[in-house]
């Protein structure tokens, strides 16, 4: 170290803690399968296929927060009304722009619109304010994926019971979400 660099206690300003979160929709251990499946059906074979534990929904990206803000996002959860709805995926997409294969539904219920926009509105109240892009549900299957391989494929239902706050940690091998706090449905 250079002998006029900063150094600890010495005055430099030191960057609070952040972590990297969002509200997603967590699919039980069998819709994740069923998922993980379809993924390693349909996604090109140099793609990178997402691992069943990390497969979710986004509602509400937020990104890194301080740490010692997260009893308020974690409030914003608390004050939402998290529906129990029936989501059928039926749909698989591709983004070339990002290379993401994804699941999604013809038909997503309300719901689930209704819930992003309360979480939204919930986040704006406490001063985040999350990208201005449209709500569009799916779940990533893959990522780096040049193409997708098949079109059809049976459809999955996932019964949506709640959501979670998440935590998103990366590593070599890409993301690992930790679950911060889970809501179940009224
Ligand atoms: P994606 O799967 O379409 O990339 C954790 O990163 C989750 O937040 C992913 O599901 C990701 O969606 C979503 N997300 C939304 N906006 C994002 C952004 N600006 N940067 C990274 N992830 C974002």
């Amino acid at each position: 170290m250079p002998a006029d660099a900063p150094r600890p206690g010495d005055g430099a300003p030191v960057a609070a803690p952040t972590a990297r979160v969002f509200f997603a929709l967590w699919p039980t251990p069998a819709v994740a399968t069923q998922l993980h499946q379809l993924a390693r059906k349909a996604a090109a074979s140099d793609a990178r296929i997402m691992r069943a534990d990390t497969l979710h929904l986004t509602l509400a990206f937020i990104g890194d927060v301080a740490v010692d803000r997260l009893p308020e996002v974690e409030a914003v959860g608390d004050q939402t009304a998290w529906p129990r709805c029936t989501l059928q995926l039926d749909q698989l997409g591709h983004w070339p722009h990002n290379q993401i294969l994804w699941a999604g539904s013809q038909s997503p219920p309300d719901a689930l619109a209704q819930l992003a926009d309360e979480l939204s509105s919930g986040l704006q109240a406490i001063g985040i304010r999350l990208a201005a892009r449209p709500f569009v549900p799916h779940v990533t299957l893959a990522r780096r994926c040049r193409h997708a391989q098949v079109k059809a494929f049976a459809p999955i239902e996932w019964a949506v019971e709640g959501g979670v706050l998440a935590v998103s940690h990366r590593d070599a091998t890409g993301a690992r979400y930790e679950m911060c706090r889970r809501w179940s449905a009224a």
